[in-house]
């Protein structure tokens, strides 16, 4: 019989054999913009020299957009089962029910962390830390707006200054990380935000291309891939044989100097918008490629099979782990289906991407492609073709009414009086908004309502008490001093404001207190001039 030292000993045994695993997540980099998929132009020797040594995937899939990949990267489920809908306006959220990868092979013995981009949620009810990573140097917005700037992430939930380019930042600080906890098992996951708009990368890397005659937006976006790919070496260096490396990107590509033929960009369902890189460099997996379709939903179950860790079994799991395609030679299943959505506002069977691929057949909006023949999506086979078009929509329609089955999609109400998160800053664009409000994509870091009309959000008050109520306005000195009301509940504050510095300049009015009874309610502001924009309420406990 095993004595209990020795059960103890051979399960640490275990725990030690487990891989570490580094995921790596690249930012709207297309499939096209790396050196080893026949891009002669871009300069990507690190991620080139990675591709070589591993298994590359030749049809893998993402979402059109970022946030609904990271959810079904961290979840292996369809991204409208996980309330993520959108990329901005609160859609980024994912309920906080789902289980991510990271709770999985926390549970299983993993130490977790995250460096970069999370986008799946912007309230402390939502961060990192809450689902699964020990330790995240993050920042929760889809794209940052500015790449230099010190004071743009937390780390562990404290803002933190970090000065330098981010894909450095994130990738030393990883680096450092991977460094310390060499020998554990662990799971690192690493979240670039380049090559997404704001468009820039260090001189001497844009300069490099601009010379090769690219325009000012490609060579950019190039300088900032060829950035990252350094920062990537520096990454590689410090992982040990022992360790699972996978480098995909979030979405389809959005430079256009070379396209290898694909058809589509990011926010597509084409092939170019929904193509993804993936390299999965492991110590017993032969260098080759593969050709079968697999999907960013299968990252979670293939992670869990490669960890020795337990898959939920109380929620539907959409992936199917491809560790076989990693062991060796596998055949593609000929059932296997990709579903691709994306609509800015709320998903739909008539949204502008919307597609169902199989191995051979891909149907978009009605088009049907024969990829193995057409990989470029020139052909439009569906008068030839009726009934594989015909069955292909109806999976789509069973699918779709599968994955919204019981879902809203609207933003969640926003928590406020919570100890760890006071004040709470209500971002404007979470708002439903009416009698001619706008939404304003100007602020890269902050959307704001315009010509403010009302604008509702949802709240819901964790604690009662008195809270103190402050907004961040801008109002245009034409328009002279104006009103604003905040209604809560049963409460109402205003003030008068007088013009900030200029229509984009926003100031500070200090409304005054409320009291909130506990529970769900719902916030009005409302303005006395449609020149009042507004772009964040603080509500904080006294
Ligand atoms: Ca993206």
């Amino acid at each position: 019989m095993m004595t209990r030292r020795a059960f103890a000993l051979g399960a640490l045994a275990q725990l030690r054999t487990k891989p570490n695993i580094l995921l790596i997540v690249t930012d709207d980099q297309g499939w096209w913009d790396l050196g080893i998929h026949g891009n002669s132009v871009i300069e990507t020797p690190a991620l080139d020299k990675l591709g070589a040594a591993s298994v590359r995937f030749n049809r893998f899939y993402v979402s059109p957009v970022c946030a609904p990949t990271r959810a079904s990267l961290m979840t292996g489920r369809h991204y409208l089962r996980t309330g993520v809908y959108n990329t901005r306006f609160g859609g980024d959220t994912m309920h906080a029910g789902e289980i991510t990868i990271a709770e999985v092979l926390k549970k299983a013995g993993y130490k977790t962390a995250l460096f970069g981009k999370w986008h799946l949620g912007r309230y402390a009810k939502y961060h990192p830390l809450r689902r699964g990573f020990g330790e995240a140097l993050t920042f929760s917005q889809g794209h940052l707006e500015r790449y230099t700037h010190p004071d743009q992430l937390n780390w562990n939930r404290t803002p933190v200054e970090a000065r330098g380019h981010i894909s450095d930042v994130i990738a030393d600080s990883a680096r450092s990380y991977l460094l310390a906890n060499r020998g554990r098992p662990y799971f690192c996951y690493v979240a670039f935000n380049a090559p997404h708009t704001p468009l820039y990368a260090p001189d001497a890397y844009a300069e490099r291309y601009l010379k090769k005659g690219l325009s000012y937006s490609d060579a950019h976006m190039y300088g900032m891939v060829s950035h990252m790919d350094a920062a990537i070496g520096r990454l590689l260096e410090a992982v040990d044989d022992n360790t699972i490396v996978l480098f995909m990107s979030d979405n389809g590509g959005v430079s256009k100097h070379f396209t290898v033929g694909l058809r589509g960009f990011k926010a597509s369902a084409f092939e170019g918008g929904v193509r993804s890189p993936l390299f999965v460099r492991g110590q017993n997996f032969r260098p080759r490629t593969v050709n079968a379709v697999t999907a960013h939903i299968d990252i979670f179950p293939t992670l869990c099979e490669l960890a020795g860790a337990e898959i939920p079994r109380d929620r539907k799991i959409d992936g199917v782990s491809f560790a076989k395609h990693l062991r060796g030679e596998s055949p593609a299943d000929p059932n296997r289906r990709v579903f691709h959505i994306w609509d800015r506002f709320a998903p739909s069977l008539r949204s502008n991407a919307l597609g169902i691929g199989g191995q051979r057949y891909k149907w978009v909006r009605g088009q049907l492609f024969d990829l193995e023949n057409d990989p470029a999506e020139k052909v439009d086979i569906s008068a030839k073709e009726p009934t594989i078009a015909a069955g292909l929509r109806k999976e789509l329609e069973e699918w779709f009414a599968d994955v919204t089955k019981g879902q809203v999609f609207e933003p969640v109400p926003i928590e406020v009086g919570r100890d760890d998160e006071n004040p709470v800053e209500v971002q404007a664009s979470w708002a439903a908004i009416s009698e001619g409000a706008t939404y304003t994509f100007l602020g890269y870091d902050w959307d704001s309502v315009e010509k403010l009309g009302v604008a509702k959000w949802k709240l819901d008050v964790v604690r009662p008490g008195l809270y103190d109520v402050r907004v961040s306005y801008a109002l245009a000195a034409e328009a002279g001093d104006a009103a604003i009301a905040i209604r809560i509940g049963g409460a109402e504050v205003t003030a008068r404001i007088a013009p900030s510095a200029g229509p984009n300049v926003f100031a500070v009015a200090t409304m005054g207190r409320a009291r909130l009874p506990k529970g769900p309610c719902v916030m009005e502001a409302r303005a006395t001039k449609p020149e009042v924009a507004i772009n964040r309420i603080w509500l904080q406990r006294t």
